[in-house]
Protein backbone atom coordinates (compact mmCIF):
# COMPACT_ATOMS: atom_id res chain seq x y z
CA UNK A 1 0.00 0.00 0.00
CA UNK A 2 1.63 2.98 -0.98
CA UNK A 3 0.94 6.75 -0.36
CA UNK A 4 1.44 10.39 -1.56
CA UNK A 5 0.95 13.12 0.04
CA UNK A 6 0.98 16.60 -1.52
CA UNK A 7 0.88 20.04 0.26
CA UNK A 8 -1.70 22.58 -1.26
CA UNK A 9 -0.83 25.72 -3.06
CA UNK A 10 2.51 25.17 -0.46
CA UNK A 11 4.42 28.63 -0.06
CA UNK A 12 1.14 30.63 -0.95
CA UNK A 13 -0.34 28.82 1.90
CA UNK A 14 2.47 29.42 4.41
CA UNK A 15 2.64 33.15 3.31
CA UNK A 16 -1.48 32.97 4.15
CA UNK A 17 -0.91 31.16 7.57
CA UNK A 18 1.67 33.74 8.94
CA UNK A 19 -0.37 36.60 7.81
CA UNK A 20 -4.35 35.75 7.66
CA UNK A 21 -5.37 39.03 6.21
CA UNK A 22 -4.35 37.45 3.11
CA UNK A 23 -6.76 35.11 3.24
CA UNK A 24 -9.67 36.35 0.68
CA UNK A 25 -7.07 38.04 -1.07
CA UNK A 26 -5.45 36.49 -4.31
CA UNK A 27 -1.93 35.57 -3.22
CA UNK A 28 1.20 34.98 -5.99
CA UNK A 29 4.56 34.31 -4.11
CA UNK A 30 6.87 35.67 -6.43
CA UNK A 31 10.90 35.27 -7.74
CA UNK A 32 11.60 38.53 -8.72
CA UNK A 33 15.01 38.62 -10.80
CA UNK A 34 16.24 41.76 -9.70
CA UNK A 35 16.22 43.64 -12.39
CA UNK A 36 13.37 45.61 -13.17
CA UNK A 37 10.37 45.91 -10.53
CA UNK A 38 8.41 43.41 -11.71
CA UNK A 39 10.05 41.32 -13.71
CA UNK A 40 10.68 37.74 -12.61
CA UNK A 41 8.29 34.88 -12.74
CA UNK A 42 5.20 33.54 -10.37
CA UNK A 43 6.28 30.66 -7.87
CA UNK A 44 3.17 29.74 -6.65
CA UNK A 45 -0.68 31.09 -6.50
CA UNK A 46 -3.55 30.65 -4.25
CA UNK A 47 -6.43 29.12 -5.30
CA UNK A 48 -8.15 32.82 -5.31
CA UNK A 49 -5.83 33.98 -8.05
CA UNK A 50 -5.94 30.86 -9.96
CA UNK A 51 -9.56 31.37 -10.78
CA UNK A 52 -8.13 34.59 -11.66
CA UNK A 53 -5.96 33.03 -14.74
CA UNK A 54 -2.47 33.10 -12.88
CA UNK A 55 -0.58 29.76 -12.18
CA UNK A 56 2.50 28.78 -11.40
CA UNK A 57 5.76 29.87 -14.03
CA UNK A 58 3.89 32.98 -15.52
CA UNK A 59 5.75 36.23 -15.62
CA UNK A 60 5.10 38.36 -12.64
CA UNK A 61 4.10 41.09 -15.51
CA UNK A 62 1.60 39.27 -16.97
CA UNK A 63 -0.11 38.23 -13.74
CA UNK A 64 -0.48 41.72 -12.81
CA UNK A 65 -2.00 42.05 -16.30
CA UNK A 66 -4.09 39.62 -15.18
CA UNK A 67 -5.35 41.25 -11.81
CA UNK A 68 -5.68 44.57 -12.91
CA UNK A 69 -7.93 46.31 -11.11
CA UNK A 70 -8.15 43.58 -8.39
CA UNK A 71 -6.58 44.08 -4.99
CA UNK A 72 -4.01 41.43 -4.71
CA UNK A 73 -1.11 40.36 -2.82
CA UNK A 74 2.59 40.16 -4.20
CA UNK A 75 5.04 38.38 -1.93
CA UNK A 76 8.41 38.22 -2.57
CA UNK A 77 9.64 34.07 -2.08
CA UNK A 78 11.44 32.76 0.57
CA UNK A 79 12.23 29.69 0.44
CA UNK A 80 14.10 29.43 3.81
CA UNK A 81 11.01 29.64 5.64
CA UNK A 82 9.10 27.20 3.26
CA UNK A 83 12.43 24.48 3.54
CA UNK A 84 11.28 24.93 7.65
CA UNK A 85 8.01 24.14 7.29
CA UNK A 86 8.88 21.74 4.82
CA UNK A 87 11.28 19.17 7.19
CA UNK A 88 8.82 19.53 9.92
CA UNK A 89 5.77 18.10 7.77
CA UNK A 90 8.25 15.27 6.20
CA UNK A 91 8.73 14.59 10.17
CA UNK A 92 5.37 13.92 11.02
CA UNK A 93 5.27 11.77 8.05
CA UNK A 94 7.89 9.41 8.63
CA UNK A 95 6.45 8.71 12.34
CA UNK A 96 2.99 8.08 10.97
CA UNK A 97 5.12 5.57 7.91
CA UNK A 98 6.81 2.30 7.44
CA UNK A 99 9.08 4.15 4.38
CA UNK A 100 8.78 7.64 2.87
CA UNK A 101 10.57 8.91 -0.08
CA UNK A 102 10.59 12.86 -0.74
CA UNK A 103 10.23 13.72 -4.21
CA UNK A 104 10.23 17.69 -3.74
CA UNK A 105 9.95 20.65 -1.22
CA UNK A 106 5.88 19.66 -0.44
CA UNK A 107 5.50 15.96 -1.36
CA UNK A 108 6.77 12.50 -0.73
CA UNK A 109 5.87 9.09 -1.46
CA UNK A 110 5.17 6.54 1.42
CA UNK A 111 4.55 3.13 2.07
CA UNK A 112 1.81 2.03 4.84
CA UNK A 113 1.77 -2.14 3.85
CA UNK A 114 3.09 -3.01 6.99
CA UNK A 115 1.22 -0.71 9.24
CA UNK A 116 -1.81 -1.05 7.98
CA UNK A 117 -1.86 -4.80 7.71
CA UNK A 118 -2.57 -4.69 4.53
CA UNK A 119 -6.19 -3.28 5.17
CA UNK A 120 -7.20 0.09 3.02
CA UNK A 121 -9.69 0.79 6.37
CA UNK A 122 -6.76 0.89 8.07
CA UNK A 123 -4.82 3.13 5.52
CA UNK A 124 -7.50 5.71 5.49
CA UNK A 125 -7.67 5.94 8.79
CA UNK A 126 -4.05 6.43 8.65
CA UNK A 127 -4.07 9.06 6.09
CA UNK A 128 -6.29 10.76 8.02
CA UNK A 129 -4.41 11.05 11.15
CA UNK A 130 -1.16 12.29 8.73
CA UNK A 131 -3.63 15.14 7.64
CA UNK A 132 -4.84 15.96 11.15
CA UNK A 133 -1.58 16.14 12.64
CA UNK A 134 0.13 18.26 9.62
CA UNK A 135 -3.24 20.33 10.50
CA UNK A 136 -2.91 20.46 14.09
CA UNK A 137 0.47 21.15 13.90
CA UNK A 138 1.84 22.83 11.64
CA UNK A 139 -1.41 24.52 10.47
CA UNK A 140 -1.32 23.16 6.92
CA UNK A 141 -3.41 21.23 4.49
CA UNK A 142 -2.38 18.54 2.12
CA UNK A 143 -3.83 16.24 -0.15
CA UNK A 144 -3.52 12.48 0.10
CA UNK A 145 -3.44 9.48 -2.34
CA UNK A 146 -3.79 5.94 -1.01
CA UNK A 147 -3.13 3.27 -3.94
CA UNK A 148 -1.69 -0.03 -4.94
CA UNK A 149 1.16 1.41 -7.01
CA UNK A 150 3.33 4.78 -6.85
CA UNK A 151 1.39 5.84 -10.23
CA UNK A 152 -1.76 5.44 -8.71
CA UNK A 153 -0.78 7.40 -5.50
CA UNK A 154 0.37 10.13 -7.30
CA UNK A 155 -2.75 10.29 -9.31
CA UNK A 156 -4.89 10.20 -6.21
CA UNK A 157 -3.04 12.88 -4.23
CA UNK A 158 -3.81 14.65 -7.09
CA UNK A 159 -7.28 13.89 -7.61
CA UNK A 160 -8.91 15.62 -5.33
CA UNK A 161 -7.23 19.28 -4.20
CA UNK A 162 -7.31 20.90 -1.60
CA UNK A 163 -7.72 19.28 1.78
CA UNK A 164 -8.34 15.82 -0.30
CA UNK A 165 -7.93 11.91 0.33
CA UNK A 166 -8.34 9.52 -2.38
CA UNK A 167 -8.45 6.28 -1.55
CA UNK A 168 -8.09 3.44 -4.63
CA UNK A 169 -8.17 -0.06 -3.87
CA UNK A 170 -6.68 -2.51 -6.36
CA UNK A 171 -10.54 -3.52 -7.71
CA UNK A 172 -10.71 0.30 -8.43
CA UNK A 173 -7.61 0.51 -9.65
CA UNK A 174 -8.53 0.39 -13.31
CA UNK A 175 -12.26 2.29 -13.91
CA UNK A 176 -10.25 5.05 -11.61
CA UNK A 177 -7.15 5.53 -13.99
CA UNK A 178 -8.95 4.62 -17.28
CA UNK A 179 -10.59 8.11 -17.91
CA UNK A 180 -7.82 10.17 -17.24
CA UNK A 181 -6.01 12.01 -19.95
CA UNK A 182 -2.57 9.93 -20.75
CA UNK A 183 -0.57 13.46 -19.64
CA UNK A 184 -1.75 12.56 -16.17
CA UNK A 185 0.95 9.51 -16.25
CA UNK A 186 4.15 10.35 -15.05
CA UNK A 187 6.91 11.27 -17.58
CA UNK A 188 4.42 11.46 -20.37
CA UNK A 189 4.88 15.13 -22.02
CA UNK A 190 2.90 17.35 -24.62
CA UNK A 191 5.39 15.48 -27.07
CA UNK A 192 4.54 11.69 -26.31
CA UNK A 193 0.61 13.05 -25.85
CA UNK A 194 0.50 14.16 -29.32
CA UNK A 195 2.04 11.30 -30.51
CA UNK A 196 -0.57 9.01 -28.86
CA UNK A 197 -2.84 11.25 -30.22
CA UNK A 198 -1.90 9.72 -33.87
CA UNK A 199 -2.96 6.74 -32.72
CA UNK A 200 -6.19 7.13 -31.43
CA UNK A 201 -4.82 7.22 -27.66
CA UNK A 202 -6.43 9.77 -25.06
CA UNK A 203 -7.42 8.12 -22.23
CA UNK A 204 -5.12 6.35 -20.12
CA UNK A 205 -7.52 3.49 -20.52
CA UNK A 206 -7.25 3.70 -24.17
CA UNK A 207 -3.23 3.20 -23.72
CA UNK A 208 -3.83 0.58 -21.52
CA UNK A 209 -5.41 -1.19 -24.56
CA UNK A 210 -2.56 -1.28 -26.64
CA UNK A 211 0.05 -3.72 -26.61
CA UNK A 212 3.93 -3.26 -26.26
CA UNK A 213 4.58 -4.82 -29.82
CA UNK A 214 1.74 -1.74 -30.92
CA UNK A 215 3.59 0.72 -29.19
CA UNK A 216 6.83 -0.13 -29.82
CA UNK A 217 7.44 0.96 -33.25
CA UNK A 218 6.71 4.35 -32.02
CA UNK A 219 8.28 4.94 -28.58
CA UNK A 220 11.14 2.34 -28.59
CA UNK A 221 11.34 -1.04 -26.32
CA UNK A 222 11.96 0.73 -23.06
CA UNK A 223 9.15 3.37 -23.43
CA UNK A 224 6.66 0.71 -24.65
CA UNK A 225 7.04 -1.16 -21.70
CA UNK A 226 6.84 1.81 -19.63
CA UNK A 227 3.53 3.42 -21.06
CA UNK A 228 2.08 -0.11 -20.99
CA UNK A 229 2.54 -1.33 -17.69
CA UNK A 230 2.00 2.07 -15.60
CA UNK A 231 -1.60 2.57 -17.68
CA UNK A 232 -1.87 -0.72 -16.44
CA UNK A 233 -1.41 0.26 -13.40
CA UNK A 234 1.06 -2.34 -12.91
CA UNK A 235 4.34 -0.61 -11.97
CA UNK A 236 6.49 -1.91 -9.06
CA UNK A 237 8.60 0.60 -8.42
CA UNK A 238 9.50 0.56 -4.95
CA UNK A 239 9.28 3.15 -2.30
CA UNK A 240 13.32 4.18 -1.93
CA UNK A 241 14.20 6.10 0.69
CA UNK A 242 16.68 9.06 -0.61
CA UNK A 243 20.52 9.62 0.33
CA UNK A 244 21.43 13.01 1.27
CA UNK A 245 22.14 15.71 -0.89
CA UNK A 246 24.95 14.96 -3.41
CA UNK A 247 25.58 18.89 -3.72
CA UNK A 248 24.16 22.14 -2.59
CA UNK A 249 23.70 25.26 -4.98
CA UNK A 250 22.37 28.84 -5.00
CA UNK A 251 22.07 31.08 -8.55
CA UNK A 252 21.45 34.31 -8.46
CA UNK A 253 20.88 37.00 -11.42
CA UNK A 254 22.90 39.55 -11.17
CA UNK A 255 21.80 43.62 -11.22
CA UNK A 256 23.24 43.77 -14.27
CA UNK A 257 25.61 41.81 -16.63
CA UNK A 258 29.23 42.71 -14.90
CA UNK A 259 32.43 41.54 -15.70
CA UNK A 260 33.80 43.03 -12.08
CA UNK A 261 34.47 40.58 -9.84
CA UNK A 262 33.84 42.87 -6.69
CA UNK A 263 30.85 43.71 -7.56
CA UNK A 264 29.61 40.51 -8.55
CA UNK A 265 31.43 38.90 -5.38
CA UNK A 266 29.07 41.51 -3.24
CA UNK A 267 25.79 40.79 -4.83
CA UNK A 268 26.63 36.90 -4.50
CA UNK A 269 27.47 37.15 -0.91
CA UNK A 270 23.85 35.94 0.53
CA UNK A 271 24.10 33.19 -1.76
CA UNK A 272 27.15 32.08 -0.56
CA UNK A 273 25.98 32.54 2.80
CA UNK A 274 22.82 30.36 2.11
CA UNK A 275 25.20 27.32 1.14
CA UNK A 276 27.25 27.78 4.16
CA UNK A 277 24.28 27.62 6.11
CA UNK A 278 22.86 24.81 4.49
CA UNK A 279 26.06 22.53 4.48
CA UNK A 280 26.71 23.30 8.50
CA UNK A 281 23.16 22.58 9.22
CA UNK A 282 22.98 19.49 7.54
CA UNK A 283 26.35 18.73 9.36
CA UNK A 284 28.28 18.17 5.86
CA UNK A 285 31.91 18.51 4.40
CA UNK A 286 32.58 19.52 0.97
CA UNK A 287 35.67 18.59 -1.51
CA UNK A 288 35.21 20.58 -4.55
CA UNK A 289 33.49 24.42 -5.08
CA UNK A 290 32.29 25.69 -8.16
CA UNK A 291 31.42 28.62 -10.07
CA UNK A 292 29.11 28.50 -12.31
CA UNK A 293 28.31 31.34 -14.61
CA UNK A 294 25.62 31.52 -17.35
CA UNK A 295 25.78 34.63 -19.80
CA UNK A 296 23.89 36.59 -21.86
CA UNK A 297 23.28 34.14 -24.60
CA UNK A 298 21.79 32.29 -21.30
CA UNK A 299 25.06 29.40 -22.28
CA UNK A 300 26.59 28.07 -18.99
CA UNK A 301 30.28 27.72 -17.98
CA UNK A 302 31.62 26.41 -14.68
CA UNK A 303 35.14 26.26 -13.07
CA UNK A 304 35.64 24.13 -9.87
CA UNK A 305 38.15 23.36 -7.11
CA UNK A 306 39.07 20.79 -6.21
CA UNK A 307 40.11 20.68 -2.20
CA UNK A 308 43.22 18.59 -0.79
CA UNK A 309 40.82 17.61 1.97
CA UNK A 310 37.24 18.10 2.93
CA UNK A 311 35.91 21.16 4.81
CA UNK A 312 32.92 23.01 5.84
CA UNK A 313 34.43 26.44 6.31
CA UNK A 314 32.88 29.40 5.34
CA UNK A 315 36.49 31.86 4.78
CA UNK A 316 37.76 28.77 2.31
CA UNK A 317 34.58 28.55 0.55
CA UNK A 318 34.20 31.82 0.25
CA UNK A 319 38.31 32.28 -0.95
CA UNK A 320 37.90 29.88 -3.71
CA UNK A 321 34.46 31.86 -4.78
CA UNK A 322 36.74 34.88 -5.05
CA UNK A 323 39.26 32.91 -7.28
CA UNK A 324 36.98 30.74 -9.74
CA UNK A 325 34.95 33.95 -10.30
CA UNK A 326 38.38 35.90 -11.11
CA UNK A 327 39.27 33.16 -13.41
CA UNK A 328 36.01 32.58 -15.04
CA UNK A 329 35.01 36.81 -16.16
CA UNK A 330 38.60 36.91 -17.40
CA UNK A 331 38.22 34.31 -19.68
CA UNK A 332 34.36 34.99 -20.69
CA UNK A 333 33.35 38.67 -19.51
CA UNK A 334 30.04 39.71 -18.21
CA UNK A 335 28.61 37.13 -16.89
CA UNK A 336 24.33 37.96 -16.26
CA UNK A 337 23.62 34.99 -13.63
CA UNK A 338 26.29 33.72 -10.96
CA UNK A 339 25.83 30.70 -9.16
CA UNK A 340 27.75 28.63 -6.46
CA UNK A 341 27.95 24.88 -5.88
CA UNK A 342 29.46 22.87 -3.31
CA UNK A 343 30.06 18.98 -3.88
CA UNK A 344 31.64 15.55 -3.05
CA UNK A 345 30.23 15.46 0.55
CA UNK A 346 32.57 13.55 2.92
CA UNK A 347 30.05 11.76 5.08
CA UNK A 348 32.52 11.00 8.56
CA UNK A 349 32.47 13.66 10.83
CA UNK A 350 35.24 12.52 12.75
CA UNK A 351 37.26 12.11 10.14
CA UNK A 352 36.97 15.25 8.33
CA UNK A 353 37.53 17.70 11.60
CA UNK A 354 40.43 15.21 12.16
CA UNK A 355 41.52 16.07 8.41
CA UNK A 356 40.59 19.62 8.84
CA UNK A 357 42.78 19.42 11.99
CA UNK A 358 45.93 18.36 10.31
CA UNK A 359 45.68 21.24 7.53
N1 LIG B 1 7.04 25.94 -7.47
C1 LIG B 1 7.83 26.89 -8.11
N2 LIG B 1 7.77 27.04 -9.48
C2 LIG B 1 6.96 26.23 -10.22
C3 LIG B 1 6.17 25.26 -9.59
C4 LIG B 1 6.23 25.13 -8.20
O1 LIG B 1 8.56 27.62 -7.45
N3 LIG B 1 6.91 26.38 -11.56
C5 LIG B 1 7.09 25.85 -6.00
C6 LIG B 1 5.97 26.67 -5.39
C7 LIG B 1 4.95 25.66 -4.97
C8 LIG B 1 5.80 24.44 -4.65
O2 LIG B 1 6.91 24.52 -5.54
O3 LIG B 1 4.17 26.11 -3.86
C9 LIG B 1 5.06 23.14 -4.83
O4 LIG B 1 4.66 22.98 -6.18
P1 LIG B 1 3.33 22.27 -6.60
O5 LIG B 1 3.44 21.93 -8.02
O6 LIG B 1 3.02 21.16 -5.65
O7 LIG B 1 2.20 23.41 -6.51
P2 LIG B 1 1.49 24.06 -5.26
O8 LIG B 1 1.78 23.35 -3.98
O9 LIG B 1 1.78 25.51 -5.23
O10 LIG B 1 -0.04 23.90 -5.64
P3 LIG B 1 -0.99 22.60 -5.62
O11 LIG B 1 -2.04 22.91 -4.61
O12 LIG B 1 -1.53 22.50 -6.99
O13 LIG B 1 -0.14 21.43 -5.23
CA1 LIG C 1 1.63 21.09 -3.84
CA1 LIG D 1 4.26 19.21 -5.33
Amino acid sequence: MVGHLDLDYFYAQVEELENPSLRDLPVLVCVYSGRTGDSGVVSTANYRARELGVRSGIPIAFAKKRLAGTEAAFIRVDREKYEGYSERVMEILRENVDLMEQTGIDEAFFEITKRSGGSFETGTEIASRIKAQILERERLTCSVGIAPTKISAKLASDFKKPDGLTVVRPSELASFMEPMPVEKLYGIGEKTAKALQGIDVVTIGDLARKDVPQLDDLFGQKMAVYLHSSANGEDDEPVQERGQATQISRIITLKRDSRNPEEILAQLAPALEDVHRKVTGEGLFFRSISVIGVLSDLSIRTRTKTLEAPTSDSSTLNRAASELLGALVSELGDLRRVGIKVADFEESKEQSSLSEFLR
